[in-house]
């Protein structure tokens, strides 16, 4: 009989020497890992200065790869690039998580420092983020640590009990369970928890309670006719939770206004800074501009028209004094992102702002709050930061946040149209059918649009009212759908005479150019 070696064993709990089965073991310590991390997440967000450090690894992610790799991704993945991204560290810290558990099946010691290593860089990720406090991100990452050890531990504890309980497994399972749903909550306690704290919450609740100056110079009503109304077709105004959204922030930045400044700065005769009172309390403006991302693809939805309200550019640079040799306007995010554009553009075009107000509203944190720039005819990349932080003048020799990593210092927004309708992949009966969209051409405008069905001739397309210049046109064609495959064709006049070209180019280094194309299966 062995029985004394087994009340040993069973009394020592010993992880390390247990015959647990290798499932167990991993379970344990993905489930270590989530508590470990839900605990560093609210540590992180309880702490002043502590950033999470799950998002800062994946900010050390997007700083990381190389240019046509974020490239590939914003192409591929649009406005999911971001949840793509958390998913994927989810399931690599998983991922180690069961590795660790694996390991501390063999030896405890092995599984703990592993643990130990994997927030190790978490932290390091978390130092390299702005305005951190190393303490606070190192408790942040220690607390996360040690919890994620003690709970593998214990589950490991419990997992070994359960494989050598032969004769009433029920109770032995029930604990490794009972343990195992605790360590899950834990995890999504300290996430939920972790994420409230960080502040947005609050944030939201400052941002509400703000109210819009009247601009001194409103924009006019749209005329009626400048929004067709046709299902399917775009509105003419995006609404802001359906506005596109393209950035390098993997966390929206939470500025509070309160302690938020705008620097002008550089080459001007009197640097300033405004506060946000002082930036509303400065005459207004109201303009209608259709906001492009170089990223867009033909006949993609990465651009988007609003009505977007703020102090003219202007205005700032004739209080600062712009210098000689001031060519560029080089504006800077809370977050370090960077654009520049030809200071010319922002003197020469009125509509060029500092936004505060979107549609209406308050900027929307993921848009910019409290301040960013719109510059009419500009991809975002060189002209519209978010959560603005400074606009300084430099000389064009200072380049801005994706120029060296493979766009063009210079980016003017390329003419297009899109098709809206018949919508992509949805059944289409034969008869009368509206084919529509809408084209842009930022400062300039759109004068016509022309569709070829098949390889018919181009025939001009009814157009909306002209809103503005700055913003993009409907547009519709009445068709007589006729049974079977069909190909349409679409292409845009601006308001220079210009006709869009249907040479294709892919979006980088200056914009998509071509025309957009669609398949459509009539039903008989
Ligand atoms: N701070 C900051 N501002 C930014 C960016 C960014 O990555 N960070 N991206 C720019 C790009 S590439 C585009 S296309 C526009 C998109 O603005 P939206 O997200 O409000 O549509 O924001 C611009 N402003
Ligand atoms: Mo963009």
């Amino acid at each position: 009989m062995s029985q004394p070696a087994a009340t040993e064993e069973r009394r020592s709990g010993s992880a390390g020497t247990a015959p647990l089965p290798a499932g167990r073991a991993a379970q344990s310590g993905l489930l270590a890992a989530a508590a470990g991390i839900g605990v560093a997440e609210l540590a992180a967000g309880a702490l002043d200065g502590a950033p999470s450090l799950v998002l800062s690894v994946g900010d050390a992610v997007i700083d990381g790869v190389p240019g046509w790799l974020e490239r590939a991704a914003i192409a591929a993945l649009g406005s999911s690039d971001k949840p793509v991204l958390l998913a994927s560290i989810a399931l690599v810290a998983a991922a180690l998580g069961a590795g660790a558990g694996l390991l501390a099946r063999y030896r405890f010691a092995l599984g703990a420092v592993a643990f130990v290593l994997v927030t190790a860089l978490g932290v390091a990720a978390g130092l390299v983020t702005a305005d951190v406090s190393v303490l606070a991100t190192v408790v942040a990452g220690l607390l996360g640590a040690a919890v994620g050890v003690a709970v593998l531990h214990r589950l490991l504890a419990a997992a070994a009990r359960e494989a050598r309980a032969d004769d009433s497994p029920g109770t032995d399972r029930r604990g490794f369970l009972l343990l195992a749903a605790g360590a899950a909550a834990v995890a999504v306690a300290g996430g939920v928890g972790g994420w409230l704290l960080a502040g947005r919450e609050r944030l939201d609740a400052v941002r509400a309670a703000i109210r819009l100056p009247r601009p001194a110079r409103p924009a006019p009503a749209p005329p009626a006719g400048a929004d067709l109304e046709i299902p399917g077709l775009t509105p003419l105004y995006v609404a802001n939770e359906d506005f596109y959204r393209i950035d390098t922030a993997l966390r929206v930045p939470a500025v509070d206004p309160a302690d938020w400044r705008l620097e002008v700065t550089g080459l001007v005769d009197e640097p300033f800074s405004l506060t946000y009172d002082e930036l509303m309390a400065m005459p207004q403006i109201e303009a209608d501009v259709t906001l492009a991302c170089v990223s867009n693809e033909v006949g993609g939805d990465l651009v988007g028209n609003a009505r977007w309200q703020g102090v003219p550019l202007r205005a700032l640079l004739e209080r600062a004094g712009v210098q000689r040799g001031a060519t560029q306007l080089l504006s800077r995010s809370v977050d370090g992102f960077t654009a520049g554009f030809p200071t010319v553009t922002a003197l020469d075009l009125e509509e060029a702002m500092v936004a505060v107000g979107m549609n209406g509203e308050p900027l929307p944190a993921e848009h910019g709050f409290p301040a960013r720039l719109v510059v009419p005819g500009l991809y975002g990349y060189v002209s519209a930061t978010k959560w603005l932080s400074s606009i300084e003048l430099t000389g064009w020799d200072v380049d801005g946040y994706w120029v060296p990593r493979g766009w063009a210092k210079e980016g003017p927004v390329k003419t297009q149209a899109r098709i809206d309708v018949p919508v992509r992949g949805r059944a289409l009966e034969a008869g009368r059918q509206p084919i529509a969209g809408v084209a842009w051409a930022p400062t300039r405008g759109i004068e016509g649009v022309e569709v070829r069905i098949d390889d018919g001739p181009w025939q001009p397309a009814v157009l909306a009212e002209q809103l503005d210049v700055d913003c993009w046109r409907q547009w519709y064609l009445p068709w007589d759908a006729t049974p079977g495959r069909h190909v349409i064709t679409a292409r845009a006049t601006d308001g220079a005479g210009e006709r869009q070209t249907d040479e294709r180019t892919p979006v980088a280094p200056d914009g998509a150019s071509g025309h957009p194309v669609i398949e459509v299966d009539v039903e008989g």
